[in-house]
């Protein structure tokens, strides 16, 4: 089903149907169509009322049909709306739960809106690297005003409908039900006092004005510019807008039109839109049913209440689930409490978070030094340090104490959780979850799956992933997991530029440039170089034949791990962040190439992002081969939400796709033939070759 038509007496009703959220394809559109021509033949009506069924009112147009002709198939949503307007008989938009971008176009082109209060309203096609492009631009400044409609069109965030309504003259809204329950009995009501009103009230007849005019929209322009810097959308949006002020109404469709397919050829709206789907994509797994029921999480024990625990603790504080945690001393409890409240105190300070929301969550927060106080919590996450012996002696007590069908999970974020699930004798409970530092902000989530684990178990950590707004990707067992494998192979690579003429500065400003949050050496300096050296001590035995730069073990040799000392790869004044380079650093570097008899070289920032980025793409191959990612997408979306990779580029995988893997194989191979580099890494993962050579893709 795409729509039903129903008569209610002189009233036809059309409901969208087409599940979960009404988007407009091509299905959906016809079966509107066909119904308001059907509604306009039958003399016994009177007026056609256009509503949504299940969980919204229409989510907006098919993202799935972009870059399909379907999405231009007639009739496409500019025809549907059209039809609508220009209806013979009113047509009413009955609104509830949520309305966007094409949903709310459609509404536009009704003569009246009748909405339920706490509908989610928004135009967020800017998120997508687009504009709205069936009349979102022209219409809603005339129904709600120019400097509100362009808010909501720059920022694609949604506003609840009583908000709107309350505005000044504002259109967009004829009448805000009661309640949500008595949306239809309203709208129909509504309808039959309408229907002999004429001539019938179009949004477009209505005048775009904005008392500033010019003024205005060059502030616009600079508000926007500061925002959007590596995307077009934004900008276009404020042009649209300004269109709808200045052009006649046709004019500015047309005007609108142009600006929307344009976008929609951009790379940036591709990688957006990729990433829209690759978000969601993640916490489906592929041999795990969606229906598989799922253990209840109540209450969650953590132990280790240091930085990671504390950070982790919070999570399901914020999203209201009790927490206990434990550790071995009275004052690491204290302390770790402490830091917890400082977190939400500096919240409070800063208007983010309300006084009474602070304390309900520390009410939520119990802590002891007994394991046995922990047996009844459902989920239990360690969190204590990162040594295979600790670990052993933390999970024999949680299989000792924690009640049957507890989930023991474990932060690893490079021990084998293989290892960690055998020290008990419930394999099938144990299950990583690596959270990423500062486990309170940032949003990825690791979900470390062991050989044994149970599907329900994986089932469950993604849907409490979910309630505590982390993203979530599945990784198999392996040293680094997902995240960290491949990011050793492009610190490797950033080592190597250094030996073979860059400064840490240029290095890190190329990535910068590229996009990255960070480049690789104040990524270092932020994370503490420290780590990078012990797990490079670890290789060194495992892998004797591995080939490193030593100029980060140099530094580390000299204490400098980074903000945490105060000076890593830069020099760092106590209380900023700013990262200032060190010529003492660079003289280190110098002299050690020295030591090497390299003769350096002037490289190219385009050879900088091609080696630190392929290296990311060559290890995600092996890591897809290897069955430790389930998809290309999981990868992209670990390294949008995880390290900083610029979501306009949609990712490493992504980012390789658009620039073609024949190309990515063809610079591998230039790597390769550099003495200094590492030859053997830059063979073609098989996946990647076998693609590069079919001319496929990743994603
Ligand atoms: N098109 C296709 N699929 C969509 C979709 C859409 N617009 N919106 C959601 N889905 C799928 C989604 O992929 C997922 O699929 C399922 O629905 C549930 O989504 C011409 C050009 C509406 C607030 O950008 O913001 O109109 O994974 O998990 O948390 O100007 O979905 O289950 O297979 O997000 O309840 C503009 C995007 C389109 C809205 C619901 N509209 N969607 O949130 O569910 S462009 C948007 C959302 C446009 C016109 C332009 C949210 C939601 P699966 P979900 P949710």
């Amino acid at each position: 089903m795409t729509a039903n038509y129903q008569a209610h007496g002189d009233v036809a009703v059309i409901t969208l149907d087409n599940p979960p959220v009404n988007g407009l394809g091509l299905a959906t559109r016809q079966a509107v169509a066909d119904a308001v021509n059907r509604a306009q033949a039958d003399e016994a009506i009177k007026a056609i009322v256009i509503t949504g069924a299940g969980k919204a009112f229409s989510g907006g147009a098919d993202i799935k049909e972009f870059g399909s002709p379907k999405s231009l198939q007639e009739p496409n949503l500019l025809s549907l709306i059209a039809l609508v307007e220009g209806s013979t008989k009113p047509v009413i938009a009955a609104i509830h739960s949520v309305m966007m971008g094409g949903g709310l176009e459609l509404a536009l082109g009704c003569h009246y809106r009748v909405a339920a209060p706490g509908t989610n309203v928004a135009l967020p096609e800017v998120k997508l690297g687009l504009l709205p492009g069936a009349g979102g631009t022209q219409r809603l400044p005339r129904a709600l005003g120019v400097e509100p409609a362009l808010n909501m069109i720059v920022s694609g965030e949604p506003v609840k409908s009583e908000m709107l309504a309350m505005l000044p003259g504002q259109k967009l809204f004829d009448k805000i039900t009661a309640t949500p329950a008595s949306l239809m009995d309203e709208a129909l009501a509504f309808a039959r006092s309408v229907a002999d009103v004429r001539p019938l009230p179009k949004v477009r007849d209505l005048p775009a004005r904005h008392p500033q005019g010019d003024a205005y929209f060059q502030f616009a322009r600079n508000m926007v510019k500061g925002m959007s810097k590596n995307f077009p959308a934004p900008a276009k949006c404020v042009d649209a807008v300004e269109a709808a002020t200045k052009k006649k109404f046709v004019d500015g469709m047309a005007y609108e039109r142009e600006l929307f397919i344009n976008l929609m050829w951009t790379a940036e709206s591709r990688s957006l839109r990729h990433l829209f789907f690759a978000e969601r994509a993640a916490s489906k797994i592929p041999d795990v049913p969606s229906d598989t029921s799922l253990r209840d999480i109540k209450t969650v024990a953590i132990i280790g209440a240091g930085t990671m625990g504390g950070g982790i603790a919070m999570n399901f504080l914020n999203a209201g689930i009790p927490v206990k945690m434990l550790e071995m001393k009275q004052e690491a409890l204290d302390r770790g409490l402490a830091t917890i409240a400082k977190n939400y105190e500096a919240q409070v300070k800063k208007g983010k978070l309300k006084q009474d929301k602070y304390e309900q969550r520390m009410a939520l927060l119990s802590t002891t030094l007994s394991y046995d106080d922990l047996s009844a919590a459902d989920l239990v996450i360690e969190a204590v340090f990162e040594e295979l012996s600790v670990k052993q002696a933390v999970f024999k007590e949680l299989d000792r104490v924690m009640k049957l069908g507890a989930i023991l999970a474990s932060n690893t974020s490079t021990l084998d959780v293989n290892s960690i699930a055998n020290f008990t004798a419930r394999p099938q409970d144990v299950v990583g979850l690596h959270f990423f530092s500062p486990a309170n902000v940032m949003k990825l989530l690791e979900v470390v799956r062991g050989e044994k684990t149970a599907k329900d178990v994986m089932a469950t950590v993604m849907a409490v992933a979910k309630k505590i707004r982390k993203t979530a990707v599945v990784s198999g067992v392996c040293d680094g997991f997902i995240g960290n494998r491949m990011i050793e192979q492009y610190g490797r690579q950033g080592g190597f530029l250094l030996d073979e003429g860059c400064t840490p500065e240029q290095v890190d400003k190329a990535m910068e440039k590229f996009g990255m949050a960070m480049g690789p050496f104040r990524m270092g300096d932020l994370a503490g170089n420290d780590i990078g050296w012990a797990i490079r001590k670890r290789r060194y035995q495992e892998k004797p034949h591995m080939k490193y730069s030593k100029t980060a073990d140099l530094l580390c040799e000299k204490g400098r791990f980074g903000q945490k000392t105060g000076a890593g790869w830069y020099d760092y004044v106590a209380g900023k962040r700013d990262a200032i380079p060190n010529a003492e650093v660079v003289a280190m570097i110098e002299a050690h190439r020295k030591s090497l008899g390299i003769t350096t070289r002037k490289i190219s920032d385009e050879e900088i992002v091609q080696r630190l980025v392929f290296s990311l793409v060559n290890e995600a191959a092996h890591i897809l081969e290897e069955g430790i990612a389930n998809k290309a997408s999981d990868i992209d979306i670990v390294y949008i939400f995880g390290y900083g990779f610029p979501a306009h580029r949609g990712g490493p995988m992504n980012y390789a796709d658009e620039l073609g893997l024949f190309n990515v194989v063809q610079a591998m191979h230039r790597f390769a033939q550099n003495p200094l580099d590492d030859a053997a890494f830059w063979q073609p993962a098989p996946l990647l070759a076998r693609l590069a050579a079919e001319g496929n893709k990743f994603n």
